[in-house]
């Protein structure tokens, strides 16, 4: 991890109280950091370096400090609540099992990512809560070459629906158009851009690192957090991600975590 780029922009504010849930408790809400007018630039780091076409080899084992998905002693679990455009809103992220993608050459990790209207905002699915969007989705990392423990995004099912316009994709789809995007660079710095999709007229979500700083998460004081701005063409800005080194993903817009279990 580099040390932070001058000028950072990453503020957090406390402003909740501990919550009587699961293993880590309590709460961080995240003080909306003014977003500016940021550069449309190009993306800086190649795809190339997520290609499994390219020499790249990958594990299913995934321990980035900045997207860990942690399977014992028990699968990771994350949860974020807060209220999304007027909704209550909650995001349950948990680690699953792996799938083979390029034929069996790659073994990715399962990730699904359950959203759900949270009426009551407690980060439990109760009885009556409607399903906003169930997906699942496949990461490895990378174990060779000078970017060596980057983060690779190999696809998404939406739904349960594998077809396009669901949204859903695959990095090795027989079209040979797709190919796996960048997730979570090895060293996280300021100013780096990517794809972190590949699909043409699919999924074609870019991401820039816009800031690193301090962040208040579950309690903690946490250094080192950056900020992710995520955008893409058709959609122009998609949102913003924190990530803290050692959990993961801390904040996806107007939902902050709540929970983790490692
Ligand atoms: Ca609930």
């Amino acid at each position: 991890m580099s040390p932070p780029s001058e000028g950072t922009d990453v503020k957090g504010m406390d402003v909740m109280s501990n919550r009587p849930r699961r293993v880590l408790l309590a709460a961080a809400v995240l003080a909306v950091v003014a977003v500016g007018t940021y550069p449309a630039s190009a993306a800086n780091l190649d795809i190339s370096i997520c290609d499994p076409n390219a020499g790249v080899h990958f594990t299913a084992d995934v321990n980035n400090s900045y997207f860990p998905l942690p399977t014992s002693p028990a699968p990771g679990q994350w949860i974020l609540t807060g209220v999304d455009k007027g909704v209550p809103t909650s995001v349950r992220i948990t680690v699953g099992g792996t799938a083979p993608f390029y034929g069996g050459r790659v073994k990715t990790r399962q990730v699904e990512e359950f959203e759900w209207q949270d009426t009551n905002n407690n980060g439990v699915v109760d009885p009556g809560e409607p399903v906003t969007e169930d997906s699942l989705n496949w990461f490895a990392q990378t174990t060779n070459g000078t970017n060596r423990g980057t983060v690779c995004y190999f696809g998404e099912v939406v739904n349960g629906d594998p077809s396009a316009a669901a949204g859903s994709w695959r990095a090795d789809d027989p079209s040979g158009q797709n190919q796996p995007g960048i997730f979570m660079p090895a060293m996280p710095r300021t100013g780096q851009s990517f794809f972190q999709e590949s699909a043409p007229g699919v999924a074609q979500d870019q991401a820039e690192i816009i800031g690193v700083g301090t962040v208040t998460v579950l309690g903690q004081p946490r250094s080192d957090v950056i900020r992710v701005r995520e955008f893409n063409k058709a959609e122009k800005d998609k949102g913003y991600k924190l990530y803290a080194p050692g959990i993961g993903t801390v904040a996806d817009d107007t939902l902050n975590l709540i929970s983790f279990t490692p």
